[in-house]
């Protein structure tokens, strides 16, 4: 984990970013002062859209996984992409590609799904090396799109750790005009360009029943150096979503503003 020496607004990073999609985020960020990625991660498109249009003025990225829908049609994207246009929030397909490059292309351009026509963000492991990169750049990138690695997990024995984490870095500073950052457990370099993602965040520390181990926000935006927390079951499963999204809203925000308090 590396500590910036100077934290940099959500502004300040915009002129950094090279991808459309990063610097859109940043705006996002800045504007909506959020730093929360919600994962509603239902099996119902109805359900899906509902918690999309409630949660919506809270976040500025919702994420996806699109192969959990028992319903889905191409229509249920563009109902998805109005709702993210009404309350400025950004998609994420967290779709975790991990084949070689000619294939990962096609499964994020072709298929149902067509995750390419739709998805400002999606993801991938660097398991095969960096033509899965490639791959996935020569579909998304005349489309505007933006890919985070998986550099870390949050999942117990994950082996995405070490040299592994670092060669992650590594791919995306070769990629920066298609990677905008990492899923990652805190910050992995000081660029400014690149966006670190937290998934495994709640109110609480803790773990599930599958190995999922999870963070505060506090320790993952101000102790780990993170910038965006990604919630699913901690606001979708709770009694009342709407207000555990205003909560890890304020948390995740006042967390940020803490780690800029810092600077001299
Ligand atoms: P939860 O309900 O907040 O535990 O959901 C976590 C989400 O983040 C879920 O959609 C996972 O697929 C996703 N996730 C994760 O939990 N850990 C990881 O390392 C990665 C993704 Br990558």
């Amino acid at each position: 984990m590396i500590l910036e020496q100077q934290p940099m607004t959500y502004e300040e990073r915009i002129e950094y970013a090279v991808n459309p999609t990063a610097k859109r985020l940043f705006e996002i960020m800045e504007e909506k002062k959020s730093n929360l990625c919600f994962t509603p991660d239902v099996t119902k498109v109805a359900d899906l859209l509902k918690f999309a249009d409630e949660i919506g003025p809270y976040i500025c990225l919702l994420k996806t996984h699109v192969d959990l829908l028992e319903d889905f049609s191409y229509e249920f994207t563009k109902d998805l992409l109005s709702i993210a246009k009404k309350h400025n929030f950004m998609i994420f397909e967290d779709r975790k590609f991990a084949d070689i490059g000619a294939i990962s292309g096609k499964q994020y351009q072709y298929g149902i799904y067509k995750i390419s026509d739709w998805s400002d963000i999606t993801n991938a492991h660097i398991v095969p090396g960096p033509g899965i990169i490639e791959g996935l750049k020569q579909v998304g990138l005349p489309k505007g799109r933006g890919l985070l690695l998986l550099a870390e997990m949050s999942s117990s024995g994950t082996m995405a750790k070490g040299e592994y984490t670092q060669t992650a870095v590594a791919y995306a500073k070769e990629h920066k005009d298609f990677v905008i950052g990492f899923i990652s457990m805190g910050k992995l370099t000081d660029d400014p360009a690149f966006i670190h993602m937290t998934p495994g965040v709640k109110k609480q520390k803790g773990t599930d029943a599958l190995g999922q181990q999870y963070k505060t926000v506090e320790s993952v935006i101000l102790e780990n150096g993170s910038d965006i927390i990604i919630v699913g079951r901690g606001i979708y499963a709770a009694e009342d979503p709407k207000k555990e999204a205003a909560d890890y809203q304020s948390l995740g925000y006042n967390a940020y503003l803490k780690r800029l308090a810092s600077r001299d």
